[in-house]
C-alpha cells in the first residue's frame, strides 16, 4: 500500500473543495428581462463539507475513504439574517434520507458554504422517517417557523407494500436556525399535505397555514389545489377548513398538481406568490414555477396571474435525479427590493435567479392571464401585434 495515498488525496480533496466553495458567481443575460438566471449553481453535494464525508484519521482511514456519502443538495428554504443570506438545504444522503442543514453566503450568489453540523431536528412522539423542503416564515410573533414535511411509512399499507407512505407538515420553530422546538405537526381533515407555508400575520387573530391537500401520497385524487386555512395556535396546529386559493386546472402547467413555494413577499400591490405547477408528459411529470398575487388584506384571494411558468428546466437544468423539475420553497426580499430566487433543478442542486419586488409586481401585473383556450392565446398575442404597430419602426 502506498503510505502516501492519505496524504496525496487529502491534498487534492482539499484543493477541490475550496475551488467549489470559491467558485465567483456571474449574472446571465435575461431574454425575458423578468429575471437573471446565474451562471453556476449555487450548491451542489460537492459544497458538502469534507469533514461530513471523510473519516479524516489515518489509522482508522488510511485510504481516505469517504464513510458517509452524500447524493444531493436541493429545495432549501430561505431567510436573510444578520446581513448573511442563509438557506435550509434540504440535504439527500446517498442513503435516501434528507435532512436540513444551513449554508451561508455573503452575497446570495456565490460563496455559500454549509456551517460546522447540520440541523439535529427534534422529534415528535411519532418520528419522521424522512423530512424535506422546509418554508420558513419570520413571524410577527417574534419566532422563525420552520414547516416542512415529515414522511412516514403508512401504517394502513397491506404486507409486501414497502413504498406507501403518509405526508404532513411537521413544524420547528428558532430564533438563530440553531436550535429548534419541535412543535406538533399541523393536523388537517384534507388527507395528506405537502408544501404547507405559514403566512408571516395573523388574520382574524389566527395562525394561516397555505396547505396543498391531496388524498395519497404522490396524486392530490380529488384534492389539490393550494389550499389556506387558519389555527388558533401554533402549539397545537390545527386546520378545520381549507378553502381552494388556487385550483389545479386542466390543460395549465397545474393540471395534476401545484403547491405554494416560499412565504409571500409583501408588496404594495399585494402579496408577491411563487409556486410549482405539475402537468404530466410522455416524458414523465413536469415541474415548472409561476408566480401570481394576492390581495394585501385577503391573502387567500389571487388578484393577478400570469398565463404559464415563470421558471422552466433548461439546459443543464432538465437532468438530474428526478428530471424535468424545477422547485422553489426559498427567496429572499433584501431592502432596496432585490430579490432572490432559490431553486432547485431536477432534484439535484441549487441555482439562484435575481429580480426585484418591482420586476415581479411588473410581470404579475401587466402579463396576460391563461385563456384556457388555444384560439384564445392567438387573440391575446394578436391583440398585441396590433398595439405594437405603431413601434414597429423599433425593430428595424
Ligand atoms: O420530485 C419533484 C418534487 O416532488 C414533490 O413535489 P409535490 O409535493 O408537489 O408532489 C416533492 O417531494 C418535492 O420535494 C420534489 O422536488
Amino acid at each position: 500500500m502506498d503510505k502516501n495515498i492519505f496524504k496525496v488525496r487529502l491534498e487534492k480533496l482539499k484543493q477541490e473543495y475550496q475551488k467549489i466553495i470559491q467558485k465567483p458567481n456571474e449574472e446571465l443575460f435575461s431574454e425575458n428581462g423578468i429575471y437573471n438566471r446565474h451562471k453556476n449553481p449555487v450548491l451542489t453535494r460537492n459544497h458538502i463539507p469534507l469533514h461530513w464525508r471523510f473519516d479524516l484519521n489515518q489509522e482508522t482511514n488510511p485510504f481516505l475513504m469517504e464513510r458517509i456519502g452524500f447524493n444531493a443538495t436541493l429545495n432549501s428554504g430561505a431567510i436573510k439574517l444578520n446581513g448573511k443570506y442563509l438557506l435550509v438545504v434540504r440535504v439527500e444522503g446517498n442513503d435516501r434520507k434528507s435532512f436540513f442543514a444551513v449554508a451561508e453566503s455573503d452575497n446570495g450568489i456565490d460563496g455559500f458554504k454549509f456551517w460546522d453540523k447540520p440541523i439535529s431536528m427534534p422529534q415528535t412522539d411519532n418520528p419522521d422517517t424522512n423530512v424535506y423542503d422546509m418554508r420558513l416564515t419570520q413571524h410577527d410573533d417574534g419566532w422563525i417557523y420552520g414547516v416542512f414535511c415529515t414522511e412516514r411509512k403508512d401504517p394502513n399499507a397491506p404486507d409486501g407494500d414497502t413504498s406507501s407512505a403518509e405526508a404532513a407538515a411537521g413544524i420547528a420553530r428558532t430564533k438563530d436556525l440553531l436550535n429548534w422546538k419541535r412543535l406538533p405537526d399541523l393536523i388537517s381533515t384534507t388527507g395528506q399535505q405537502r408544501n404547507v407555508v405559514l403566512f408571516p400575520h395573523l388574520v382574524d387573530g389566527k395562525y394561516a397555514f397555505y396547505t396543498r391537500p391531496q388524498d395519497g401520497f404522490i396524486d392530490t385524487g380529488k384534492g389539490g389545489g393550494i389550499g389556506f386555512g387558519l389555527s388558533k395556535t401554533m402549539e397545537h396546529p390545527e386546520v378545520k377548513e381549507e378553502i381552494i386559493v388556487d385550483a389545479k386546472t386542466y390543460h395549465t402547467i397545474y393540471e395534476v398538481k401545484n403547491g405554494l413555494g416560499p412565504a409571500p413577499i409583501k408588496t404594495e400591490k399585494g402579496w408577491l406568490q411563487l409556486a410549482h405547477g405539475v402537468r404530466n408528459t410522455a416524458a414523465g411529470l413536469r415541474y415548472t414555477l409561476y408566480a401570481f398575487m394576492t390581495d394585501l388584506d385577503k391573502p387567500w384571494i389571487v388578484t393577478h396571474k400570469p398565463a404559464g411558468h415563470l421558471i422552466a428546466p433548461l439546459k443543464e437544468e432538465r437532468i438530474g435525479d428526478v428530471s424535468n423539475v424545477v422547485f422553489s420553497n426559498g427567496w429572499i426580499a433584501d431592502n432596496d427590493g432585490k430579490v432572490f430566487i432559490y431553486y432547485a433543478s431536477s432534484d439535484t442542486r441549487m441555482h439562484v435567479a435575481t429580480t426585484s419586488i418591482q420586476q415581479l409586481v411588473d410581470y404579475c401585473i401587466n402579463s396576460p392571464e391563461d385563456q384556457l383556450h388555444s384560439h384564445l392565446s392567438v387573440q391575446t398575442i394578436n391583440k398585441l401585434v396590433d398595439e405594437n404597430k405603431e413601434f414597429m419602426q423599433l425593430l428595424d
